[in-house]
């Protein structure tokens, strides 16, 4: 076995080389959460055996930020420092107790609370109102010159507005990039076959540290001010919140979200109304900034190397975690299609336990590479569905015995066969009008205006007969009793007689509308009229060619081989048949 030394320099080599990638190259081999669990093994391994630490570990540095060549280097003489962290309530009360007991208050003290935006931090520096240089925060004391591409983002001003502007003032922020931006520059890259970016703040970093500002000036980053560093007077300002108002009056953007607690439990308010509404900020934010507001009372706490002791990030839950996957099973949707969902070992993210997530469909699994046995890193955030992001790398998690993923031949819900066309994503189950995850959709569009025009049938009333077992296919729906109808909620003797009624008068149709009920995909009601014509008889059309149909107007390749595996699904044969010959459905 390894000593404890060994892995210690281990995980230092393989931080240093993932940061290598992640800062320098740009191009990140493994996730944020393998990244965190790297640092955060080591960071462990140091605690408990301290005569290994050395200042030169990768958990000594601020942001564990390493500084590229390609950039001229800028020195501090305030430092750019990191946040210490809490991560739940208890801790964030030891830190708001630890505050009373330094500053030894019995009143409150009011905190100015802010959003910790998923960003970089940098540092913009204005001689005489002008911005004069830009620079990353690198490891604290030294960051990278990135003058000329800060200058192309442009909510930042090249001159500040106002009178009394300090001769010297450095202003220091986050850049980032919103939610709706990284999609359109990631779509954008997957149309020219570039490289795509695994999320906001890795896309955000790659742009801001371009060397090619032209790029750079093409990609949706923007900016936030949240603090000051080095400034000459001019201005006095006697607490945070006034030097965020001061920057604002001089034209640099701040944040909408500033509030002032006066206590604990306002700060806890804060905490919690702002984690609930999240993902309607339209950019990604790992928790809140709480920040003692009083200037005075920030320098009597004071600093360490690493972090002011007057200010906190209180972090939400991890919206990522990485587990196993188990098996995916396939779904059949109201349409049809077949959705891949990856059962997963269960675990609990922010508060809820997630034991599936869904695939979408079979490109997304190719897309991912994936297999049975995977780990793979699993998002859940807010409402949305579980999604699994990618497939982990890192060789800590060994996938023993992992099987590929096979489309299924036959539908899991109805046995009918499933088809999957080159030219679709979506995989679909051919038993249209027997399958039971299909069924209220496929009787609704059978009864709907444009196809059988049964009045008086909705969604509500199908979903009754389908729970009830009233009905399974369309042909059972002209079996239905009067005593069945009257026994369901909100139908009355009179609305079930009426049903009887409708359905009888629906049996005298026309060929196009009958062809258009059966509900096969692509053929809508123009193209049904054009079957009719064409083909005049069912059996032809059963017997058609796939060349043949695709003579007829608006069927396409695709579209002749949903009609050509409509008709070849023996279920549904057997369903036409009965609808013909049992139902009496005739047309002229
Ligand atoms: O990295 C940071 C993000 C946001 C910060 C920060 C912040 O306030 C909203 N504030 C400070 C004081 C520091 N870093 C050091």
């Amino acid at each position: 076995m390894d000593s404890i030394q060994d892995r210690i320099n281990y995980l230092k080599n393989l931080i240093l080389h993932h940061q290598h990638q992640y800062y320098i190259m740009d191009s990140p081999e493994i996730s944020d959460i393998e990244y965190d669990q790297l640092m955060k093994e080591l960071h462990q391994l140091e605690m408990n055996y301290p005569h290994f630490l050395t200042s030169d570990s990768p958990t000594q540095r601020i942001g564990g930020f390493a500084l590229s060549s390609a950039f001229k280097k800028v020195h501090y003489n305030i430092p750019m420092l990191s946040l210490d962290y809490v991560n739940n309530k208890k801790s964030y009360m030891e830190f708001h107790m630890r505050l009373h007991e330094k500053l030894k208050k019995d009143k409150d003290i009011t905190f100015c609370c802010d959003l910790k935006v998923d960003g970089l931090a940098v540092n913009l520096l204005y001689i005489n109102g002008s911005l004069s240089q830009a620079s990353t925060r690198g490891d604290g004391k030294i960051g990278e010159d990135i003058t000329s591409n800060i200058r192309t983002i442009s909510v930042i001003p090249q001159r500040l507005i106002g009178h009394d502007i300090p001769d010297y003032l450095e202003v220091r922020g986050e850049v980032f990039m919103p939610h709706e931006g990284f999609k359109k520059l990631n779509k954008q890259a997957f149309r020219d076959g570039c490289k795509i970016f695994a999320n906001p703040r890795n896309a955000a970093a790659g742009s801001l540290r371009h060397r090619d500002p032209f790029i750079t000036a093409t990609r949706p980053i923007t900016f936030v001010a949240y603090g000051l560093g080095l400034f000459t007077e001019g201005i006095l300002p006697r607490s945070h919140i006034e030097c965020l108002q001061y920057l604002k009056t001089c034209g640099l953007p701040v944040s909408d979200y500033l509030c002032l607690c006066h206590n604990s439990k306002e700060v806890l308010d804060f905490y919690h109304y702002i984690e609930a509404n999240r993902s309607l900020l339209g950019f990604d934010i790992d928790g809140i900034v709480i920040k003692v507001d009083n200037l005075d009372l920030q320098v009597k706490l004071s600093s360490t190397s690493r972090a002011p002791r007057w200010a906190v990030a209180f972090k939400f839950p991890a919206q990522e975690k990485i587990t196993r996957v188990c098996d995916v099973e396939f779904q059949i949707s109201r349409t049809g299609t077949l959705t891949p969902v990856a059962k997963l070992e269960p675990i609990l993210i922010s508060g809820v336990m997630v034991s599936s997530a869904t695939l979408h469909n079979f490109s997304e699994i190719n897309r991912l590479g994936l297999k049975i046995g995977n780990h793979v890193i699993v998002r859940r955030a807010g409402d949305v569905i579980p999604k699994i992001m990618s497939v982990v790398q890192s060789s800590s998690y060994l996938d023993m015995n992992t099987r590929e993923i096979t489309l299924p031949m036959n539908c899991p819900i109805c046995n009918s066969r499933i088809q999957k066309l080159q030219e679709e994503v979506v995989a679909r189950c051919t038993g249209g009008l027997i399958c039971a995850a299909q069924i209220v959709g496929a009787l609704k569009h059978f009864v709907s205006r444009k196809a059988l025009n049964v009045k008086g049938i909705g969604e509500k009333l199908l979903a009754q007969l389908v729970k009830n077992e009233y009905v399974k296919n369309p042909a059972d729906l002209f079996t239905l009793t009067l005593h069945q109808l009257i026994n369901l909620e909100h139908i009355h003797l009179k609305s079930a007689q009426n049903i009887l009624d409708t359905l009888n008068d629906s049996k005298y149709t026309t060929f196009a509308r009958f062809l258009y009920a059966l509900g096969i995909p692509k053929v809508g009601e123009a193209t049904a009229r054009n079957l009719s014509d064409y083909f005049g008889t069912i059996d032809r059309i059963m017997n058609a060619s796939l060349v043949t149909l695709m003579k007829v107007d608006g069927v396409g390749r695709v579209g002749a081989h949903n009609i050509k595996n409509f008709f070849n699904e023996k279920n549904n044969i057997e369903i036409i048949s009965i609808l013909i010959e049992n139902v009496g459905i005739y047309w002229k």
